[in-house]
């Protein structure tokens, strides 16, 4: 199948974005949520920052203060080596094996195109931190429209737990917080853009503690708010490249052979690569069709090399005719487009050719 990646890409870097505060550095622009929004592509950024480290003995991390509303730094004392940092993702204490912090804080930002390919970055964050769910960071945010406004989930982390979370805007301005949609662990939540059968339906990623893995389920609700019928839907496969662990990616697509589904997975060497799902128009419980390959995979330097390489990631796309542009991080790094033909991802699943 022939895969465009953009010549531009990669088309957001960290250099293309100022930290919010002049002590910090910016680690990574990645796993954007894509709107269209007043003939505009909009790109909702996760922003990840840190505070600059000064001295190696040091590690200074950002936290969330609800209590102050205001950001705080907090420094441990690394001399001795008592965190392991060998994930560059967080830090843990040695002596319990237990998650500390996140060794950045991620927030949401705007990035606004006219051509889909130049992006101009907002000055200011669209939405930060400010609850109690979201001390260590909000992330991974995807965006359904629907009935005239737009709804965001997201990715909401803090001592509690990885939560996942919902956010409504009209205008990309101002944002409403809907809060807390399904509880820890949870993450990869995308909500299909339209209902069916008179019900909201989102993909959804728990994580089980002893038994069962990271895989991706289903359920439906009267209001967005209150979700229930919960299905197993989609799992990993032991021996391929989504054998460890998956989640939902961009917001479903309609298509006239079903909802089209691009999904995330990683296998045993923590490769993340992009798949599609098929599931039906009427019953997306029931899944027509699964990628046996991937559809995009790490392979260029932007997307094998980077704060944590080996990456693509998406949470949206956006579909032009016959064109399926696929939006997505790379190495929690970077963002990156490529486009695909429709038809040939619907034939690569076996299923009817769509016109
Ligand atoms: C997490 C995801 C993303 C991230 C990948 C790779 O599980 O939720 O935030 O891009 O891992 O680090």
């Amino acid at each position: 199948m022939g895969v465009d990646r953009f010549l531009e890409n990669p088309l957001l870097t960290p250099r293309d974005v100022s930290p919010h505060r002049r002590d910090f550095e910016v680690l990574g622009v990645f796993n954007a949520g894509v709107a269209l929004y007043q003939g505009e592509t909009l790109l909702l950024l996760r922003v990840a920052e840190r505070p600059a480290q000064q001295d190696q003995r040091l590690i200074r991390v950002p936290i969330w203060d609800v209590a102050h509303e205001a950001l705080r730094v907090e420094t441990l004392h690394n001399e001795y080596g008592e965190y392991d940092v060998s994930d560059p993702r967080s830090v843990v204490t040695k002596a319990t094996g237990r998650f500390a912090y996140l060794s950045s804080l991620s927030y949401l930002r705007i990035a606004r195109s006219h051509d889909g390919v130049h992006f101009t970055v907002d000055s200011e964050p669209f939405m930060f931190p400010a609850t109690a769910y979201e001390t260590f960071g909000i992330e991974d945010p995807r965006i359904a429209e629907m009935e005239d406004a737009y709804y965001i989930t997201y990715t909401s982390v803090s001592p509690f737990g990885v939560c996942a979370s919902l956010a409504t805007t009209r205008d990309f301005q101002s944002v409403q917080r809907l809060g807390v949609i399904f509880p820890p662990e949870n993450k990869d939540v995308v909500l299909f853009p339209e209902k069916i059968d008179g019900r909201y339906f989102a993909l959804h990623r728990p994580v089980p503690g002893d038994i069962g893995g990271p895989e991706i389920w289903i359920a439906d609700s009267p209001d967005l708010i209150h979700w229930g019928n919960h299905t197993h839907l989609l799992g990993v496969r032991p021996e391929r490249w989504d054998s460890r662990r998956m989640g939902a990616g961009a917001v479903p697509l309609r298509t006239e052979a079903g909802w089209l589904e691009v999904y995330h997975a990683a296998d045993e060497q923590g490769r993340y690569a992009l798949g599609a799902v098929l599931m039906d128009l009427t019953d997306p419980r029931r899944v027509l069709a699964r990628s046996s390959n991937p559809l995009l995979a790490p392979e260029l330097p932007y997307e094998v090399e980077g704060f944590y390489g080996n990456v693509v990631f998406t949470c949206g796309t956006v579909l032009v005719g016959d064109t399926l542009r696929i939006y997505y991080g790379v190495a929690d790094s970077a963002m990156a487009g490529a486009e695909l033909s429709l038809s040939e991802v619907l034939s690569s699943l076996g299923t009817v050719q769509v016109r």
